[in-house]
C-alpha cells in the first residue's frame, strides 16, 4: 500500500473540487484530506478549515494527519486580485511560502502549485508562446504567479524542494464553477446558453485565449506529481496547452448543439487582462519531459460540456 498522504488546500475552488475526487479515486478516500477557508465543505471524506496563511494551522495540521504531499490550490485570480491587489498579493505569496517552507523543513515531501499563462504579459509572443521567453506580466496575479514561479525554482536549487507546477491555461469544467478569473466566460457561456439561450460576453468576439477541458488539467497535476523527480526538468512551471479560441469560435461551436444560441458582447476591465496575455501556448517541454498529452480540443469539450451539464440538470 502506497503511504502517500494528501492535503488539497483551496479543495472548494475550481480546480480543488475537481482534484480532490480524482485524487481520492487514485490514492483511496482515507489518503486525502480536503480543505479551505470555509467552515464546512460536502466532500465524501475528510475536510479541515484551513487558512493558507496561518502557518502555524498548516503545520499542525500536516504533523497530526501525517500529510507528505501538499496540493496548494489557495489564490485570488486575476479579475479579482485586480479587485484587491494587496490581499491577491499576500494570500497568493505568503500561502505559497507557508507551504515551500514546511517541504523545505522536511515536514512533507512534495508539492504541487499551479501558476498560470497570466505569467505572460505585452511583451511576449502571443502565438505559440514558448516555455522560455520574455515574462513581464502586468496584473497583480501575474506577477504573483512569476514571483511564485521564481521561488519555486530557487527552493528546489538550493534545497531540494521538490515543487511541481503548471502553467494553467482558462479551465473549462461542468462539475464546479469558476471564481474570478478572465476566461471565466467560457464556462459561463454554457450555463447561460442552456439556461437562456443567450449570453452578453465581458471579452470582446476576437479575443483568442488559452483553455483546457479540466479532465486534461487535472490529468496534468495529477501526471506531473507521479513522475520521477530527476524526469522533471522545468522546477519553476511548465508550460500545458490543449486549444485555443475567441469567444465567436465557442459560441459557434455551441449553436451547432443549439442553433437559437446568440452571444452578444459588452467589454470591461477584464478585456484588458486578456489582451495582454497569449492567444496558445507551446508546450513541448512538457510533452517531452513527462510525457504530458491532452484529450480534449474546442469540439469535443463542448460537446461534454452541454451533455454533462443537461445530466446533472444544473441548468435549466
Ligand atoms: C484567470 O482567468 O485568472 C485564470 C487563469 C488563466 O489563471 N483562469
Amino acid at each position: 500500500m502506497s503511504d502517500t498522504r494528501i492535503l488539497v488546500i483551496g479543495a472548494c475552488g475550481q480546480v480543488g473540487t475537481e482534484l480532490v475526487e480524482n485524487l481520492a479515486l487514485r490514492f483511496g478516500n482515507d489518503a486525502v484530506i480536503a480543505s479551505d477557508i470555509r467552515d464546512e465543505a460536502s466532500f465524501d471524506l475528510a475536510y479541515i478549515k484551513l487558512d493558507v496563511m496561518d502557518r502555524e494551522a498548516v503545520k499542525n495540521a500536516i504533523v497530526k494527519h501525517k500529510i507528505t504531499e501538499v496540493y496548494n490550490l489557495a489564490a485570488l485570480l486575476s479579475a479579482t486580485a485586480e479587485k484587491n491587489p494587496e490581499f491577491g498579493w499576500k494570500l497568493n505569496m505568503e500561502g505559497l511560502f507557508s507551504i515551500l517552507d514546511l517541504a523545505k523543513e522536511g515536514v512533507i515531501k512534495k508539492v504541487f502549485w499551479p501558476s498560470s499563462i497570466a505569467v505572460f504579459g505585452p511583451t511576449t509572443p502571443r502565438i505559440d508562446t514558448p516555455q522560455f521567453t520574455i515574462i513581464e506580466p502586468t496584473t497583480v496575479y501575474g506577477i504573483s504567479k512569476f514571483a511564485g514561479e521564481r521561488w519555486c525554482e530557487y527552493y528546489h536549487k538550493r534545497w531540494g524542494v521538490d515543487v511541481r507546477s503548471v502553467r494553467y491555461p482558462g479551465l473549462i469544467g461542468y462539475k464546479s464553477l469558476p471564481g474570478g478569473g478572465t476566461t471565466d466566460y467560457a464556462v459561463d457561456i454554457f450555463h447561460q446558453a442552456l439556461k437562456e439561450g443567450s449570453y452578453e460576453c465581458f471579452l470582446k468576439e476576437n479575443t483568442a485565449l488559452p483553455m483546457m477541458y479540466m479532465s486534461d488539467a487535472i490529468k496534468a497535476t495529477i501526471d506531473i506529481m507521479q513522475v520521477p523527480a530527476e524526469e522533471i526538468k522545468i522546477r519553476s512551471s511548465y508550460n500545458i496547452s490543449a486549444m485555443s479560441f475567441d469567444p465567436a469560435q465557442i459560441a459557434n461551436e455551441i449553436k451547432k448543439h443549439i442553433p437559437e444560441f446568440s452571444i452578444s458582447y459588452n467589454p470591461d476591465f477584464r478585456q484588458a487582462i486578456a489582451d495582454n496575455w497569449p492567444a496558445s501556448i507551446n508546450d513541448n517541454e512538457a510533452r517531452k519531459d513527462w510525457n504530458w498529452s491532452n484529450a480534449f480540443t474546442l469540439e469535443n469539450m463542448v460537446t461534454d460540456m452541454l451533455e454533462n451539464l443537461k445530466e446533472r440538470n444544473l441548468v435549466g
